[in-house]
């Protein structure tokens, strides 16, 4: 299978030109002007751009969660990335207690065998930090291709800070990269103490205020420690509040190595959300939570200047009718954390982003694909360049979409951006080569397979 994508702007992290692209096989083959190989399929690109897809380096597909389950598997969650010109995601696999961190990637392998439809990774998530299993970090990253590690410092199954420095430790000497999800336990606890007692725990708003920004804060400035302690690398997911930022920045300033990733919904979304009626605030129940417009407008900048590096999506998402709107509607605390995502992360990004201004196209480019590659090891995939992976969106700025559940394809009754209006839309998607999604004249469809998607081993880190 070959295609010829002609006359488009090739856009790259690094900046964009008029030029064709050859790929055949899973392969770009050549980049040039008036390319004429013969071709299984040709595209005129003509007034379009062509990036390399976007990859979502967290999400939660069949993630068994507060008594049930993140309900998108690897069939309808990667159907759904390739319609949003996701031509990658790194998903996380949680290690339940007593399994090695291989079996536990065995087993989500499984899931993944034979219904996923683009390309994907994983992360282990240490949950049952036995000590062999902080030896097993050196496989993981050599071995099994999987070299960044996810730890929660909230949760039942959270990690100590004990753990959080010998994974550091480990995952230095071996290329490794210790991915946090950064909140004060104790003081999350204390506030729901306090909302108990004052009899606070219908409204969903009390979720956001039982974590506040200062418990993302102190967690980071906490994390940002071992990580000076130590010497090695760390990774903030869903950074979500101002102060958390500079925390992360106030690190980076000391030439301590933490990074950080934030997603749409902090970009985009603000507490007030919670208060929607009709038991609406539910559906942005996640953790962290929603803050506020002066928290969304610093990670903006935060994005621009170079202080976080990625854009991803924490996509987890749980129906509003049956799930959000029945598990906890006597107590926040019992609302499924998490929301969909994983299909509007770059139409948002465009959109919010490079149409208002607020980061460049290239910028967009590496947050949500190049950097992503570096940050993770995904060495063939994030740029449109000879001899990598022919995973290309062709993007149209002009299409108009309107925002809405019932032309999305993830496995969910809602979306948080209902009646958004975006501007630009993939016009084609491909996945090593193959066509997987196009523009339809009203939506994204899916025409690609499942089972054509691959397990992708990433490399360590060398530059220690
Ligand atoms: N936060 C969520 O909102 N959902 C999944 C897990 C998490 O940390
Ligand atoms: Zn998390
Ligand atoms: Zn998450």
């Amino acid at each position: 299978m070959s295609v010829l994508i002609k006359n488009g702007l090739i856009v790259n992290a690094t900046g964009r030109y008029q030029a064709d692209v050859y790929a055949d096989g899973d392969k770009i083959k050549a980049i040039g002007s008036d390319l004429d190989y013969p071709a299984d399929e040709v595209v005129d690109a003509k007034g379009l751009y062509v990036m390399p897809g976007a990859i979502d380096p967290h999400t939660h597909i069949s993630m068994p969660f507060m008594g049930t389950y993140a309900q998108d598997d690897y069939e309808t969650g990667t159907i759904a990335a390739a319609c949003g010109g996701i031509t990658c995601l790194v998903d996380f696999d949680l290690q339940q207690k007593g399994e090695s961190l291989y079996e536990a990637l065995e087993r989500k392998k499984a899931l993944a065998e034979g219904k996923v439809c683009v390309d994907y990774s994983l992360h282990p998530a240490v949950m049952d930090p036995r000590p062999e299993i902080i030896e097993e970090v050196k496989q993981a990253c050599h071995e099994y291709g999987t070299p960044s590690f996810k730890i929660f410092m909230v949760y039942d199954f959270r990690v100590d800070d004990a753990t959080m420095i010998k994974l550091l430790e480990e995952t230095k000497k071996y290329g490794g990269l210790v991915q946090v999800h950064a909140e004060n336990v104790y003081i999350v606890q204390h506030m729901n103490e306090v909302f108990e007692k004052e009899g606070k725990v219908k409204e969903p708003y009390y979720h956001a205020l039982s974590r506040p920004n200062i418990a993302e804060e102190e967690a980071i400035a906490r994390a940002a420690k071992m990580v000076e302690l130590t010497g090695s690398r760390i990774y903030i997911v869903h950074l979500s509040s101002k102060e958390g930022l500079w925390k992360v920045k106030e690190a980076r300033d000391h030439g301590i190595d933490v990074y950080a990733e934030t997603c749409p919904q902090y970009l985009l979304l603000d507490d007030e959300r919670y208060k929607e009626a009709d038991w609406n605030g539910a559906k942005y129940v996640m953790s962290p939570p929603l803050r506020t417009k002066e928290s969304n407008a610093a990670l903006w900048l935060g994005l621009r200047g170079g202080d976080l590096q990625v854009v991803s999506t924490d996509h987890c998402p749980f129906d509003f009718k049956g799930k959000k709107d029945m598990f906890g509607k006597d107590d926040y605390k019992k609302i499924p954390n998490g929301a969909p995502g994983v299909e509007t992360l770059a139409m948002l990004l465009h959109t919010e982003g490079v149409v208002k201004g607020r980061i460049s196209l290239e910028r967009m480019v590496d947050v949500l694909s190049t950097g992503t590659a570096k940050m993770f090891g995904l060495k063939d995939k994030g740029e449109i360049a000879v001899g990598k992976d022919a995973d290309i969106v062709v993007f149209d700025p002009s299409i108009k979409f309107t925002i809405t559940q019932s032309k999305l394809h993830m496995n969910c009754d809602y979306t948080p951006y209902e009646g958004m209006e975006m501007t630009g839309m993939p016009s084609a998607v491909f996945s090593r080569g193959k066509r997987v999604a196009e523009w339809n004249g009203d939506q994204v469809q899916f025409v690609g397979q499942a089972g054509h998607g691959r397990f992708v081993k990433r490399e360590p880190f060398e530059g220690f």
